[in-house]
């Protein structure tokens, strides 16, 4: 009696098993596929054996050797699944970028950096040129009495003057005694008063800071402005000394084509009092609505230093003369960068300011 072909069927199932389960990599396991499941695998032959089986046996015998390759293809496949996983994160591993803590720094979205604004920029450049020229800068309070802000300056309570001023009044103190500052000009008495106590007369500097008015905002004009005053307070000072010094800042600040002029005006303080002018750098000269059609921007005013004041603070006007200017920053900033609307300065579009970084 002949043996039947599938007697080492187990056998050969377990070997094969083992020979699934041996492949550590798909590649192995690849090469391998035709002896474990393809043509050149035992189960093949097996196959190929069965017709020689009397026809009765052939079917019974095929069905266990279907189960066999069933089995061992199922396994195949799994192990197949297992092995191309394994590669895909091999793969992975090998294209991942290596994030240590450098690399992350350098592909973070970078912080956004601020800068100084428009006007904080404008007032160290007019500081820088003032310092070029020979002046000291100084500070004032933003609060100040009455005295400081109007009183000493030669505007006593009640005066028509004080109309020029539309003043913020501070709740301190007895009624309207209180203000917020309406210019920088108060800053010339604290530096007077200073000195003169001080004994360390004469006087050059510069006073940058922030003023408030009750003034409606529009394209020349905000609620809270900045103005920089100048202070000269020496021996033999003349009307030309102050012209000249107007007329080298505006060329050094605004260039050499900006023209600048003095027109008669009036300020308690002052006298003679001009108001310093230059040409719109808008239209330049020809006239548009920031410059109300007239080609000319006011900046500020000056004049030599009125008497009273020099008494009010007790120098002696025989001994000593000076002049006075005080204009706006805002008013420089926006000539300087051609802004047609001052309240651009205040509204914090990032996409504006950004134009100034
Ligand atoms: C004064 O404030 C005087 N203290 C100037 C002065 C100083 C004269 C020393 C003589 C001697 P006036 O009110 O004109 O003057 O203001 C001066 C400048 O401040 C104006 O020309 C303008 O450039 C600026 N300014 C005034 N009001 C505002 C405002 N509401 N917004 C923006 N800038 C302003």
């Amino acid at each position: 009696m002949t043996s039947s072909p599938l007697a080492e069927l187990s056998t050969h199932v377990q070997d094969l098993l083992a020979r699934v389960r041996g492949a550590l990599t798909l590649s192995d396991l690849l090469a391998d596929e035709p002896f474990i499941v393809g043509k050149r695998s035992i189960l093949s032959s097996l196959q190929k054996s069965l017709g020689a089986l009397a026809p009765e046996d052939r079917k019974e015998a095929g069905a266990t050797l279907q189960e066999a390759r069933r089995v061992v293809e199922e396994a195949f496949v799994e192990r197949r699944r297992v092995l191309e996983a394994l590669r895909r994160a091999q793969e992975l591993e090998a294209d991942r970028l290596d994030l240590g803590d450098v690399v992350v720094s350098q592909v973070r979205t970078p912080l956004a950096v601020g800068h100084p604004g428009i006007v904080a920029a404008t007032q160290r450049e007019l500081e820088d040129v003032f310092v070029a020229m020979g002046f000291t800068v100084s500070d004032g309070p933003e609060v100040e009495s009455d005295w400081y802000n109007f009183e000493a300056l030669n505007i006593p309570p009640a005066h028509p003057a004080r109309g020029m001023w539309d003043t913020f009044y501070v709740d301190l103190g007895e009624p309207e005694t209180v203000v917020l500052r309406t210019h920088t000009s108060p800053t010339q008495i604290h530096l007077m008063e200073e000195a003169v106590a001080a004994g360390t007369l004469p006087i050059h500097s510069v006073m940058p800071g922030r003023c408030y008015r009750r003034d409606t905002p529009d394209a020349r004009h905000l609620a809270a402005f900045h103005q920089i005053e100048g202070l000269v307070v020496d021996r033999d000072i003349t009307f030309a000394d102050l012209a000249g010094v107007i007329e080298t800042f505006t060329h050094a600040y605004f260039g050499a084509d900006i023209s600048s002029r003095l027109r008669p005006a009036f300020f308690p303080f002052t006298e003679p009092s001009a108001e310093f002018e230059i040409t719109c750098t808008i239209c330049r000269g020809d006239g548009c609505r920031t410059c109300s059609q007239t080609g000319w921007i006011e900046l500020g005013g000056c004049g030599m230093l009125d008497p009273a004041v020099l008494e009010a603070v007790g120098i002696d006007g025989e001994q000593w003369s000076g002049f006075a200017f005080g204009f706006g920053i805002d008013r420089c900033a926006q000539m300087r960068h051609q802004i047609a609307d001052m309240r651009a300065l205040i509204d914090n579009d990032v996409r504006f300011l950004r134009q100034f970084s």
